[in-house]
């Protein structure tokens, strides 16, 4: 993993060795990649679940590429899985848990997996580090490892105005945000009880290639290759703060190697805008009418708005690169040239999906005046 001597010491160097929880997934994959990538020696152990959003496809680059493939293992397992879990955990400097269900739409329908991973899964991991630190401390091994919980935006609820901050009141509103909340409060506490060396990242809405086509982004992307409608909720003047993928994860590797433990970093995006907006440059990036985009009934608390302060992060030493015009134009062209990606993504359970989710919003949808 790259130094940056103007940060201070860099807690991890060539030849670490970290442990990436969700390592399948969309924001996951990024990193995983793009840490293998830089040839520097930093070997990775994914453990995943592969649940619907978790895909091998997704780390097919680097298993295509003998070098970094040799510096990669990957474990089929479940974070809540104690046994798979404690033994992983003794080979690593760190743990770096990506591991979630993800979609709010999804909370509201069917809590109980947000719960198991997001929370008695987070205590398993923190219990296998807690060992670990207690075998450091007996001289067993060299260093206690570190663990950085992958958490979000959407722990501080829906903000009218003005940006949240690390230390502002968690009030989250569904059932995904609220298990995100007790999965970082639970670490923390970790950190307070145990002096387990524990970082927290809060990043805002991720967009870019590999991203799972339930989320609004590829949703509307996908659909519109389709010319089939676009199911937007309410008024579409929610408001989001898009991050790009691989800024996501390389903020998340700024604070494992320069955070400090305890702490909370917020990672804002490049473009607060409406959903309307969005949908508006989607369309014309893909040269396709806004008479495809449908009024459908809300999601039920739908969070108005999400925009985070990013002071801390920045006194860290981390700037966002990608601006939201550049990410979104080659994200356009990421689905338009990986269709086969997509179209296996919605397969499965995803036509049983589709009709629970917007079957009857679509039946009883308006036409979006505007554009
Ligand atoms: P994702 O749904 O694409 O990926 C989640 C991954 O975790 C999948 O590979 C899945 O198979 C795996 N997983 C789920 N349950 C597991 C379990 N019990 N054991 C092992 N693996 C399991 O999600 P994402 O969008 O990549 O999000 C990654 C993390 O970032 C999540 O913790 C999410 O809450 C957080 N986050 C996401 C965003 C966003 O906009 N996507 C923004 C902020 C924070
Ligand atoms: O069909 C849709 N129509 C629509 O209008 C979908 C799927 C979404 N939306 C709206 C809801 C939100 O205002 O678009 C906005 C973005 O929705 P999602 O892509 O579902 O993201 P969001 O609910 O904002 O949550 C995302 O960002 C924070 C991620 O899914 C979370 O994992 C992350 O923590």
């Amino acid at each position: 993993m790259t130094a940056d001597p103007a940060r201070g010491r860099a807690r991890f160097g060539p030849g670490s060795h970290l442990l990436v929880t969700g390592g399948a997934g969309f924001i996951g994959s990024c990193f995983v990649r793009e840490i293998l990538a830089r040839h520097d020696g930093t070997r990775i152990t994914v453990l995943d679940k592969l649940t619907y959003a978790g895909n091998r496809a997704n780390l097919a680059a680097i298993e295509a590429d003998p070098e970094q493939a040799d510096r990669l293992r990957f474990v089929l397992g479940d974070i809540a899985d104690p046994a798979v879990v404690g033994p992983l955990v003794e080979d690593v400097d760190a743990v770096v848990n990506f591991a979630a269900e993800s979609h709010v739409d999804r909370s509201i329908h069917d809590p109980e997996a947000f719960l198991v991973t997001g929370v008695i899964g987070v205590h398993v991991l923190l219990e296998a580090c807690r060992r670990e630190a207690t075998r450091a401390a007996a001289g067993q091994r060299a260093t206690p490892p570190r663990f950085l919980q992958v958490s979000t935006d959407e722990v501080y609820g829906s903000v009218e105005t003005g940006h949240s901050r690390e230390d502002d009141r968690l009030e989250p509103r569904s059932p995904y945000s609220a298990a995100k909340a007790a999965g970082e409060l639970l670490a923390r506490s970790y950190f307070v009880t145990h002096g387990l060396d524990v970082v927290v990242t809060r990043g805002s809405n991720t967009y870019g290639p590999y991203h799972h086509p339930e989320k609004l982004i590829p949703l509307f992307i996908t659909n519109a290759i389709d010319d089939r409608p676009l199911p937007l909720y309410g008024d579409g003047l929610q408001r989001r703060d898009w991050l790009h993928v691989s800024d996501h994860a390389g903020a998340i590797e700024h604070v494992l190697q320069f955070g400090h433990p305890g702490e909370v970093y917020n990672v804002p995006g490049s473009a607060e805008l409406p959903n309307r907006d969005v949908v508006t440059r989607l369309l014309d990036l893909l040269g396709k009418p806004w008479s495809l985009v449908r009024q459908v009934d809300d999601r039920p608390g739908h969070d108005r708005r999400y925009a985070l302060d990013g002071t801390k992060l920045r006194g860290l030493g981390w700037r966002n690169r990608m601006s939201f015009d550049e990410g979104l134009a080659a994200t356009v062209a990421w689905f338009g040239a990986n269709e086969a990606w997509w179209r296996a993504a919605r397969s499965g359970d995803w036509d049983d999906y589709y009709e629970r989710q917007y079957g009857a919003r679509l039946a009883g949808s308006v036409d979006a005046a505007g554009g």
